[in-house]
């Protein structure tokens, strides 16, 4: 059964890291509710839900991915890049080591946030961004590289992390929002999509993606693809730079 990592929202999301927008209010009870639905997308789909501890003196923890990364069963526990953020990292830990799950680990100087890894299939492409450093880069290449996967170091400056600009699809497709890319033909395959808040999508399995409800015109251009495209509305966490990928850790089996 797929397992998926989550940490519940800080009371203090509002004062999460911004870089590229403007601050506007965040409404905690919405985000709380926004991210409970987020979560069912996938219970009801068999998703077994694991909780990493609270972490509520971090306003960004609600955001896991950018702590930790899973390269089939094996998991990096990132350094982040934001010194706001650095302290996610120890229940992050803990959590999978409760769960069983092997990890190796971005150490100083390096930093790394999970938001600026995309895996299609065994390359990994790795934004340098004011988060991610050369030697954080230069880390992950060095655990990987033996076990099998391609690093590609790749520019981001438009936006926080490479995933705000750039996922894939299930079939490898690399779609991302143009404005917001730096240089789309540093990837092989890559699709523009109409919509900002279309660059984000979560493979779910070979057919189907999730993806933010604040979208609509990309999730109907993926239907006519052929995929089923399941929506979810994140709209409190968008208003932190966040994106339907940064609120989980995905445990494929
Ligand atoms: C931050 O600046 O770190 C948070 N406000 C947003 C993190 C979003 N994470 C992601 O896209 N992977």
């Amino acid at each position: 059964m797929p397992r998926l990592l989550v940490r519940r929202p800080s009371p203090r999301l509002a004062e999460g890291e911004l870089t590229h927008i403007e601050r506007v209010p965040v409404d905690a009870d919405l985000a709380l509710q926004q991210w409970e639905q987020y979560v069912d997308v996938y219970r009801s789909r068999g998703w077994e839900v694991i909780d990493i501890a609270p972490a509520d003196e971090h306003a960004d923890g609600v955001f896991v991915e950018d702590a930790v990364v899973m390269f089939g069963d094996v998991a990096v526990v990132t350094r982040p890049g934001a010194d706001s953020r650095r302290g996610e990292i120890e229940t992050a830990r803990a959590t999978l080591e409760g769960a069983g799950i092997p990890y190796l680990q971005i150490a100083e100087p390096g930093t790394l946030d999970g938001g600026d890894v995309l895996k299609v299939g065994r390359t990994v492409y790795v934004g340098r961004t004011l988060r991610t450093n050369d030697a954080g880069i230069a880390q992950l290449g060095d655990l990987l590289s033996p076990r099998g996967w391609n690093v590609v170091a790749v520019p981001v400056s438009k936006v926080l992390h490479l995933k705000s600009g750039v996922t894939a699809l299930p079939d490898g497709t690399i779609i991302g929002y143009e404005p917001l890319v730096d240089d789309p033909r540093f990837y092989p395959t890559f699709e523009g999509v109409p919509e900002e808040h279309g660059t984000a999508v979560v493979v779910l399995d070979e057919h189907t993606v999730l993806m933010s409800s604040d979208a609509p015109e990309t999730a109907e251009r993926f239907r006519a693809r052929g995929l089923e495209v399941v929506t979810t509305p994140i709209s409190e966490f968008e208003k932190l730079e966040g994106c339907v990928t940064c609120l989980s850790v995905r445990v494929r089996d």
